[in-house]
C-alpha cells in the first residue's frame, strides 16, 4: 500500500527521465573543471537566475555555508532571521567553521525581516563591534509556512544593502517554488541577491545537489570554500544530469504542489482542534497546530502513520506537511479522510 509521505519534499525520488539522464551522462573530473554535464548545469543555473556563474554543491546546507564563507571573514557579522534555516538547522556552521557572528532578527509570519530592524542591526564603524557584511534572507521561508518573499521586498532590502555597502545572500532552497507562487521569473526575483543557493533535491525532485549562483568572483570564492569542506566531487556529472532534467522539466509543475497544499490546508481547517492560518499557505508547505486535550501531536502522528500517511512534528504542538512530485490530489483526499477519522471530524 502506498504511504502518503508528506514529511518533506526532500523525499522525492528521481523521475524516469532523470534515471535515463544519469545512466547516459557524459562525465569528466569536475575538480579539473572537465565534467561537461556539471559545466552545462552550472551555466544553465546561472542563466536562469540572471547571474554570471554558478557552482554545483552537495546540499543546501553546503550551498549556504560556502556562500557565507565566500562573503565573510572571521569576526564578520551576518544579519539573518531567528527562524531561518541557516540559523536554526545548520549546526551554526558559519560560526563553527568560518568564525562568522550571527545577528538574528525575529522573522515576521510572512518570512520577512522588518526593514527598520535590519537597518538598526547594522553596526557602526566602532572598535568594539564586529563588521556587518551580509544580510541573509530565505525564500520561500520554510518555518514561515513556505511564504514567498516578493520582488518589492527584495528591492527594499537591496536599497538598505546598497546604502550600507552590504551584500545579500538568499537561501533559496525552494526558490523556484517562490517564483512560481508569485508568478515572477526567477531572474527578476533574484535580481537584488549577490548570491543565491537553491536546491535541486527538494520540489525539483533530483536525488542530490544544490546550486549556488552569483558573480564570477563570488563563485571563485565559493569554489575554494567547497574544496576545503571536502565538496570537490569528481565525475559529478551523473548527479548533475538529474539536475538538468530538474531545471528543464520540473519547475512549472510546482504549481500543482501548491494547489495540493491549499487543498490539504482547507480540509484541515475544517477539523476540530486544528488551528491553521489559511492566509499563510502560498506554496507547498502547510503548518498547523493541534489543540486537543485528548491527543498529543505524537499520538496523532502515530495514528496517521497507521493509516499510511506521514507528517512531521516541528516545534511544540506544530505539524508540517509538504506536498511534492509523488503527491496527487487523490493522496490529499485520502490523507484528509484519515485525519477526519482520527479527529472524528
Ligand atoms: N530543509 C529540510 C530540513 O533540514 C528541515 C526540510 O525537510 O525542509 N534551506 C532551507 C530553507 C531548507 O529547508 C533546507 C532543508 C536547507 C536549506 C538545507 O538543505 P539540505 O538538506 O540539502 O542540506
Amino acid at each position: 500500500m502506498k504511504i502518503v509521505d508528506l514529511r518533506s519534499d526532500t523525499l522525492t525520488r528521481p523521475t524516469p527521465a532523470m534515471s535515463r539522464a544519469i545512466a547516459e551522462a557524459e562525465v569528466g573530473d569536475d575538480v579539473f573543471g572537465e565534467d561537461p554535464t556539471v559545466n552545462k548545469l552550472e551555466a544553465m543555473a546561472a542563466e536562469r537566475l540572471g547571474k554570471e556563474a554558478a557552482l554545483f554543491v552537495a546540499s543546501g546546507t553546503m550551498g549556504n555555508l560556502v556562500s557565507l564563507l565566500a562573503h565573510c571573514g572571521r569576526g564578520d557579522e551576518i544579519i539573518l532571521g531567528s527562524l531561518s534555516h541557516t540559523f536554526f538547522f545548520e549546526q551554526g556552521g558559519s560560526a563553527a567553521v568560518g568564525g562568522i557572528h550571527p545577528r538574528t532578527i525575529p522573522n515576521q509570519p510572512d518570512g520577512t525581516l522588518p526593514l527598520p530592524e535590519i537597518e538598526a542591526a547594522i553596526r557602526a564603524d566602532n572598535v568594539h563591534f564586529p563588521r556587518t557584511r551580509l544580510i541573509v534572507l530565505e525564500n520561500t521561508h520554510n518555518l514561515c509556512s513556505g511564504y514567498p518573499l516578493d520582488a518589492d521586498y527584495m528591492q527594499a532590502v537591496g536599497d538598505i544593502a546598497r546604502r550600507h555597502d552590504l551584500k545579500i545572500h538568499v537561501d533559496g532552497a525552494r526558490f523556484f517554488n517562490a517564483a512560481v507562487a508569485l508568478g515572477v521569473t526567477p531572474d527578476r526575483l533574484a535580481a537584488e541577491a549577490d548570491s543565491i543557493s537553491f536546491c535541486l533535491s527538494k520540489g525539483l525532485a533530483a536525488p542530490v545537489g544544490s546550486m549556488v549562483c552569483g558573480s564570477q568572483d563570488f563563485i571563485a570564492g565559493a569554489r575554494r570554500a567547497r574544496k576545503v569542506l571536502g565538496g570537490g566531487m569528481r565525475q559529478a556529472g551523473v548527479l548533475a544530469a538529474a539536475g538538468i532534467v530538474a531545471l528543464t522539466e520540473m519547475v512549472d509543475r510546482l504549481a500543482d504542489d501548491h494547489a495540493h497544499a491549499r487543498q490539504l490546508a482547507e480540509g484541515l481547517a475544517e477539523m476540530p482542534g486544528v488551528s491553521i492560518d489559511l492566509s499563510q499557505i502560498k506554496s507547498n508547505i502547510v503548518f498547523f497546530e493541534l489543540r486537543r486535550a485528548d491527543m498529543t501531536v505524537e499520538q496523532f502522528l502515530k495514528m496517521l502513520d497507521e493509516g499510511s500517511a506521514r507528517m512531521l512534528p516541528v516545534g511544540v504542538g506544530r505539524i508540517r506537511a509538504v506536498t511534492h512530485y509523488h503527491i496527487s490530489a487523490e493522496d490529499i483526499d485520502y490523507t484528509l479522510s484519515v485525519c477526519a477519522k482520527i479527529l472524528k471530524a
